[in-house]
């Protein structure tokens, strides 16, 4: 399977991230990139490219402008303003506050900002940039003929919507992917989730979509991140109703349990019958991930493989999540395995 990455990608490296009250490493780094190059390059024959420049163009067929603008710029502020860290919001709109455009850079980071664990950086825009011109060449290699293609996206996605960043993600790569099929001619697009954590924000970009559907298996988000979207009563609105699909999971799910519900997952893509599935793979969901509280074993990622290979579609695999470092990559190449062994 060819892979995609660039070193850009790398770029993006926060100092810091708060976890339990307290300011340590963050647990997305520029390493783990690095080392799920290194495994899946071993283990696919060492075949990597370079992402294709697709322009602004198909980051702005998801992302409002005005967001986009301003992930491209807030670090040259932030600089000029003499800000010694990382960019991070001092304060947050929430519904009884007007959500004015502040002229105060920390109020501005606010507007667009929903957590506290996803800092910018210097090299922030040119890595989410990257990132999403590695789903696009993914998505293109698949439109022009290839079964699968590995698109190593870091930073992550799924967390980003129109106009918000959190859970270190600041552009969909995968919603990216999914509107560039779409306006390349798919007619039906899934994008199956399978990171530990709900999609909100590739939830939120198609929830009124009749043409791209969205599944998600996680774990519940009255439990876990991102906590205000994800349960299973959402299901779509306007000419998207039930094109959403939600399967929150409890602490603990084990493979078994897990893949009972992946089969609800498979059959509702399969009825509704889309020419290409967009990956949205995350391995968070691995029992020693050190933020999450799925029971996977390193040899269940092979079996997650195979089983979505029985939906028998193309599919780009984007990169979402996934922390224990040590098993990252190897658990990453098992997914990759499992798909190419097939059902
Ligand atoms: C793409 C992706 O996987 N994003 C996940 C973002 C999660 N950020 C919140 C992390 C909070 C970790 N706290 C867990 C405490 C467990 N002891
Ligand atoms: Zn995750």
């Amino acid at each position: 399977m060819d892979i995609i990455f660039s070193p850009d990608q790398l770029a993006h490296h926060a100092a810091a991230e708060f976890n339990r009250g307290k300011l340590g490493p963050s647990f997305e780094h520029p390493g783990r990139a690095e080392t799920i190059l290194a495994a899946v390059a071993a283990s696919e024959g060492g075949n990597v490219s370079p992402p294709e420049d697709f322009g602004i163009g198909p980051i702005l067929a998801v992302h409002d402008r005005d967001y986009v603008e301003f992930l491209r710029g807030v670090w040259d502020r932030w600089q000029a303003a003499g800000r010694p860290g990382d960019a991070m919001p001092l304060a947050w709109p929430q519904p009884e506050l007007m959500r004015v455009r502040p002229r105060s850079i920390d109020g501005e980071l606010g507007l667009y900002c929903a957590d506290i664990g996803t800092p910018i950086t210097a090299g922030t825009w040119r890595a989410a940039y990257a990132s999403a011109q590695v789903a696009l060449t993914a998505a293109r290699r698949v439109h022009e003929g290839a079964r699968y293609c590995f698109g190593l996206c870091r930073p992550p996605g799924h967390h980003a919507g129109k106009q918000m960043y959190m859970g270190y993600s600041f552009l969909n790569n995968a919603a990216i992917a999914a509107e560039w099929l779409i306006a390349s001619g798919h007619r039906r697009i899934t994008v199956l989730d399978v990171d530990y954590h709900h999609g909100n924000g590739t939830q939120a970009i198609f929830y009124d979509r009749a043409d791209v559907q969205y599944v998600s298996l996680h774990a519940d988000p009255e439990d876990a991140f991102p906590f205000f979207l994800g349960r299973a009563d959402e299901t779509g609105t306007g000419a998207g109703a039930d094109t959403n699909l939600n399967l929150p999971l409890p602490e603990g799910t084990d493979w078994q349990a897990y893949s009972a519900a992946l089969d609800t997952a498979l059959d509702a893509i399969r009825a509704f019958g889309p020419s290409v599935v967009v990956l949205s793979l995350g391995v968070d969901t691995f029992e020693e991930d050190p933020i999450s509280r799925f029971r996977f074993k390193a040899q269940d990622f092979v079996t997650l493989g195979r089983q979505l290979a029985s939906l028998d579609l193309p599919m780009p695999v984007i990169m979402e999540g996934g922390y224990a470092v040590a098993a990252l990559g190897a658990n990453v190449a098992s997914v990759l395995k499992g798909l190419q062994q097939g059902a």
